[in-house]
């Protein structure tokens, strides 16, 4: 496989990372209809757990069988499939060397009333089920954030000495958070700066609202204002805080929408910059053929076709 200018301009960026690693990104940026571009849309289903099973799959019974899953992530042609330990497992031997896998090795869910994960994964899993990247989540702002960072920085450590890339989820909430501070930009731009500093190699945010919601961060950004009212440059401030771009960043699809939200959303990402989408119940509580419709738009958008 020959990578392209893109994609070896991006591996330059990880200066400190083994071969293995970057072999492992070069899987990801180089599999499905994005390959090659430096963009990327992933599906990940961790929603079992993290909202339970009849809230991901009632919807779309047949997103029950993570087989389903599986086929939908290859035949829409994405360039990853994240998942927990059971879910991975499930579909191994059939799937193996399909599409490249994140193993999610922290989960939450909706019976707990903290803010917190536990590790549900190992690296030595992710490399039992030849998955290319270990993914975890922190909640900057929890009352477990420091305990959630320290686990990420064993976990991330371990990974990457095993040639794993590294893809962290961080979603801000916890007792000074509000809903509109868990999407604010001051606050999605911080969440996303802390998870370069933890050293991932591909930061997954939510999509920031036109709010600042850090008291001690207005005053900054009075003086020095983005333009909050366009998408594009809300996603381009958080390309900024990942690194002036030199991170991955890609972002969360959210509860299920209207196409056209969907779709307006990743022309967002796409003008400001970002990386690409990683969008899961959009996708798996979809009809299959109006799922694969979907993303098959996203990818036009992201290849500049749309
Ligand atoms: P969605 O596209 O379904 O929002 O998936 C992205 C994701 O990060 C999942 O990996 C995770 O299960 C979910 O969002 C968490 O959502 P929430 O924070 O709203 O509970």
């Amino acid at each position: 496989m020959k990578l392209t200018p893109q994609v070896k301009k991006i591996l330059s960026w990880y200066e400190s990372d083994n071969p293995g690693t970057k072999a492992n990104l070069a899987r990801i940026l180089m599999t499905g209809r994005l390959r090659g571009t430096g963009r990327m849309v992933i599906l990940p289903v961790d929603q079992g757990f993290e909202h339970g099973p009849a809230r991901s799959f009632a919807s779309n019974a047949a997103a029950y069988d993570p087989h389903y899953l599986f086929d939908l992530a290859i035949d829409a042609g994405l360039n990853a499939y994240a998942a927990p330990l059971g879910m991975i497992e499930a579909g191994a031997s059939t799937y193996a060397g399909c599409i490249p896998t994140i193993l999610k090795v922290n989960s939450s869910n909706s019976l707990s009333t903290t803010k917190d994960q536990a590790v549900t994964g190992t690296v030595a899993d992710a490399l039992r089920l030849g998955c290319s990247a270990i993914g975890f989540t922190i909640y900057p702002g929890s009352e477990y954030q420091f305990e959630m960072m320290e686990e990420l920085r064993e976990l991330a450590a371990e990974a990457k000495d095993a040639g794993l890339a590294v893809v962290v989820w961080s979603y801000p909430r916890g007792p000074m958070l509000d809903k509109v501070g868990e999407t604010a930009l001051d606050i999605c731009a911080y969440a996303a700066h802390m998870a370069a500093l933890m050293g991932a190699h591909i930061i997954k945010v939510k999509p920031p609202t036109d709010a600042i919601s850090l008291e001690a961060a207005k005053k900054t950004y009075k003086d020095f204002p983005v333009e909050v009212s366009d998408g594009a440059a809300r996603i381009a401030h958080i390309v900024k805080a990942c690194f002036n771009g030199r991170r991955l960043v890609v972002f969360s699809g959210g509860e299920t929408a209207g196409a056209d939200s969907l779709l307006t959303s990743a022309r967002a990402i796409h003008a400001g910059g970002g990386n690409g989408s990683i969008v899961g119940r959009n996708a798996f509580q979809r009809p299959r053929e109006e799922a694969l419709k979907l993303l098959s738009d996203m990818i036009d958008i992201y290849k500049g076709k749309a």
